[in-house]
């Protein structure tokens, strides 16, 4: 153990562990701005590029970079002396000497950490106006909006790009004062290997890496004379209430469906509805492949950075995959089918808008083979942190809202659906369906637990009838490549894999409040997540009314005709 002290208390900590970290388990916070430490997901920033969290030691005399300096015996480390706080706010100033001057309209406007620690930090004029970048910015795609003026070179963003998610769609680009972190041959996103799963921007820590955001279209439909209906994914109802300074996986369904009526959607359904009825169908696809009818292993496709990775990277395992929709896709299609049906509305007098916790999901609808008779089945995309915006902008006091219902009839859902948000959860609302299915039998433990949490990747035995059943789940598209290697390789193999583009599932997308590295907020979320399923007096989608109704009354058979015309897709190698 090494022994030290920091501001004045005594610390005993292993080798090897940084200053920052040391600090830290001493609750003493040092603001960083290019560190990010993944915990379990087992990743860190390493580059010490930003220099913020300067700290003095008095025995040597010498400033350092806590976040990269290991602990020596006998240090005696204060965190805000004069020196090392005045070596901060120098950091700070030349940082901000370069940086444009556009806070106000900032899409991180008040969520911008370069902005918290020069507030923090008291910084009230900058002495060194320099230059400022001028260099294009990259709004090209329909999900990820790139102003490299902003980039202050952390390359946090290249950490979960090319390590954590294995994309290598980012990278350091130009020269000198020119330097930044562009995309590969400094092409527009959309041209590059980018997947649209938004980690990168999960993690900036100023406005460089942004979502493109569709509120104006959405505030423009509500206004229009179409009927303008809303679903919210799995994720949303978790993590929204941070927006308004509530905890961590807050679970705030009957709030978040007030605000959206007081918004002017005209009707207001659940994602969870239609996760329900992607399970009907997938676990239909994984019992006939189980039965010799397709290949196994089945992988779930219900996540689009995962389909864009999977079109991309693994293009030769394109006949493997569910062909269902996502739940948000399926949702549309049926909305623009049997709800228009119900409500006697012609298809296009209706706007389908999903307020998802994910960006890839604006590409995803954009898609040409998720059409239905030459319109999109989803026609606007936003983020959980748009639907935010919307509500501040129209003034909602959203922690004072009373509790509302989804509408009728696609508002129904049961704990299966509620788990999607998670990664894992796919998987598991799917074998609680199959096994029913292949058994004939009730399945009594309805939480599979090997399959929850941040694990990279997470594999289980089912026992159904007499057959031991594989399951893996690869959370994070580097561990997803990982693990598809092996099952190539025929070193590994599973009967299902779940996927999902980003670590700890939807409930991590990038469209969610940033959680700027603290994994910790994950991990609330997904409780929140698993309390909706627990206090669900339905947990298997199969038993959903309102889906077998649907059944009953319009799509026919699982996976005939109309289903197959409805809510499934195909992939493009
Ligand atoms: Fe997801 Fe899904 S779970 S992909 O993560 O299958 O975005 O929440 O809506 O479509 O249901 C996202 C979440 C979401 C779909 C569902
Ligand atoms: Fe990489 Fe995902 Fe960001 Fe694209 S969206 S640059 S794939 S981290």
């Amino acid at each position: 153990m090494i022994n030290l002290k920091i501001n004045g208390i005594d610390v005993s900590v292993e080798k090897g562990t940084t200053i920052l970290q040391a600090a830290n388990m001493i609750d003493i916070q040092i603001p960083t701005l290019c560190h990010m430490d993944l915990h379990d997901i087992k990743y860190i920033n390493k580059l010490a590029s930003c220099r913020v969290c300067m700290v003095e030691d008095k025995k040597s005399g010498k400033l350092f970079p806590s976040c990269a300096t290991p602990v020596k015996e006998g240090m005696i480390i204060e965190t805000d002396s004069i020196r090392a706080v005045q070596a901060r706010r120098t950091v700070v100033e030349l940082l901000l000497s370069d940086h444009p001057n556009s806070c106000l309209t900032c899409a991180k406007n008040l969520d911008c950490q370069l902005q918290k620690i020069a507030h923090d930090l008291g910084i009230r004029e900058i002495p060194y106006q320099g230059e400022m970048r001028q260099l294009p910015i990259d709004a090209n795609s329909l999900s990820l909006v790139r102003d490299p003026n902003k980039c202050i070179l952390c390359r946090r963003c290249e950490t979960m790009c090319n390590e954590v998610q294995t994309v290598g769609a980012l990278a350091e680009i130009g020269r000198g004062f020119y330097t930044h972190v562009g995309s590969t041959f400094n092409r527009s996103m959309y041209e590059t290997t980018c997947t649209f799963c938004g980690q990168c921007l999960s993690v900036c820590p100023t406005g460089a890496l942004t979502e493109v955001s569709n509120v104006r279209k959405v505030w423009k439909a509500l206004h229009s004379d179409k009927t303008v209906i809303v679903q919210t994914a799995p994720a949303v109802r978790v993590a929204l209430g941070e927006m308004f300074g509530m905890e961590p996986g807050t679970v705030v369904t009957g709030k978040m469906v007030t605000a959206l009526r007081k918004l002017g959607f005209d009707m207001i359904f659940d994602t969870n509805f239609a996760a329900d009825l992607t399970i009907v169908e997938e676990a239909n696809e994984f019992v006939e492949r189980m039965k010799g009818n397709g290949k196994l292993p089945i992988l779930t496709s219900c996540c689009p950075g995962w389909v864009n990775f999977m079109e991309q990277q693994f293009s030769d395992m394109i006949d493997i995959p569910s062909t269902c929709k996502s739940p948000h896709e399926m949702f549309g299609a049926i909305a623009k089918s049997y709800l228009c049906e119900k409500l006697n509305i012609k298809p296009e007098d209706m706007v389908v808008v999903s307020v998802m916790p994910c960006i890839a999901k604006k590409f995803e609808a954009a898609r040409p083979e998720l059409e239905h008779k030459g319109a999109s089945d989803v026609d606007m995309v936003i983020t959980t942190r748009e639907l935010a915006s919307m509500i501040k902008e129209a003034g909602i006091h959203f922690t004072e809202l009373p509790d509302d219902d989804f509408d009728d009839p696609m508002g129904e859902s049961t704990g299966a659906g509620a788990i999607f948000g998670a990664t894992g959860g796919v998987i598991e609302a799917t074998v609680r369906t199959a096994y029913e299915t292949l058994t004939g039998k009730e399945l009594e433990k309805l939480e599979f637990t090997d399959l929850r949490g941040l694990t990279g990747i997470k594999e289980t035995t089912v026992k159904i009838g007499d057959r031991e059943v594989r399951i893996a789940v690869a959370n994070g598209l580097g561990n997803t490549r990982k693990l598809l290697n092996k099952v190539k390789s025929g070193e590994e193999k599973f009967d299902a894999i779940e996927v999902m583009a980003c670590p700890g599932g939807c409930i991590g997308g990038g469209g969610q409040p940033f959680h700027h590295g603290d994994i910790s907020i994950l991990k609330r979320r997904a409780e929140g997540i698993y309390s909706v399923d627990h206090n669900k007096k339905l947990r298997k989608s199969h038993e959903n009314p309102k889906i077998i109704e649907l059944y009953e009354t319009y799509l026919g058979e699982v996976a005939g005709p109309r289903a197959h015309e409805l809510l499934h897709t195909s992939y493009t190698a």
